[in-house]
């Protein structure tokens, strides 16, 4: 059992630079901008120990290098470590954004997980180690929790995965996480992306959340929240959704829950 509580904030879905949602905010060029430098915020101003994002940060490949230069810039506020993967917007193919930009250069507190086979973190000093497995195609074949590997637990085992959660595999439905899958994970909290809107699941000792979309117009304007996420030694898990400024520009966008 870990002996120090670990906090850390978990977003997905930014899609920055989206048509979906245009026009400029606050100074931002348009409100995905808008919300990630508050989720950026968020993590300055809350002691956080690790900074998760879960997929589909950028809408597609076609990024220019204004909207790389502004992630840089954002999580270079950043002291704590941040943790990336990618999610079928900005899947890791050949073609993929993170090869035309290398991810690295976000600085060097920026863990990109790229790895297709999947990669562990250890954060020894924080007594937590990550894991996750890049997407390298948005398909039935890929498996988001495929291969996690046992741990001990004297780490908190947090884990990363771009997907929709179903009961039972389906045929031809992409980046599947079963029930059983999150249960057997071994993880004290999944991170989940794809879907837009929050969701908690608990699936025997695990529990795993969709932050959702931080922008509101990305989920029918359900969306706008981030996860703050405390697993504590004595207190044990609490998930705070935490509300985003409004950064709706659009009421009558309509973007569907996930993509
Ligand atoms: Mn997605």
């Amino acid at each position: 059992m870990p002996t120090r509580p670990l906090r850390f904030i978990h977003t997905s879905d930014v899609h920055l630079d989206s048509t979906a949602s245009r026009g400029e905010i606050e100074g931002f060029r348009n409100p995905a901008e808008y919300a990630f430098a508050q989720v950026v915020d968020a993590v300055t101003s809350s002691e956080c120990d690790l900074f998760l994002i879960v997929g589909d940060l950028f809408d597609s490949a076609r990024i220019k290098e204004h909207d790389f230069e502004f992630v840089k810039n954002q999580v270079g506020k950043i002291a704590c470590p941040v943790v990336l993967i990618p999610g079928n917007h900005d899947v890791h193919d050949d073609t993929s954004i993170w090869r035309k930009f290398d991810p690295l250069d976000l600085g060097p507190h920026v863990y990109p997980i790229m790895a297709h086979e999947g990669d562990l973190l250890d954060f020894p000093e924080l007594q937590a180690t990550l894991w996750g497995r890049a997407m390298d195609e948005h398909s039935p074949s890929y498996e988001p929790l495929y291969g996690v590997p046992e741990q001990s637990h004297d780490s908190w085992f947090v884990g990363l995965a771009h997907g929709q959660v179903v009961n039972k595999r389906v045929n031809g439905s992409s980046s599947q996480i079963t029930h059983g899958e999150i249960e057997n994970s071994g993880f004290d909290y999944l991170a989940l992306g794809h879907i837009h809107v929050w969701d908690i699941f608990e699936f025997g000792d695990v529990t795993a959340c969709y932050s959702g979309s931080p922008v509101a117009a990305f989920a029918s304007s359900q969306g706008g929240y981030y996860a703050q996420v405390d697993l504590d030694p004595r207190l044990g898990i609490n998930i705070s959704k935490k509300k985003l400024k409004s950064n709706v520009d659009h009421p009558k966008v309509t973007h569907g829950v996930f993509f």
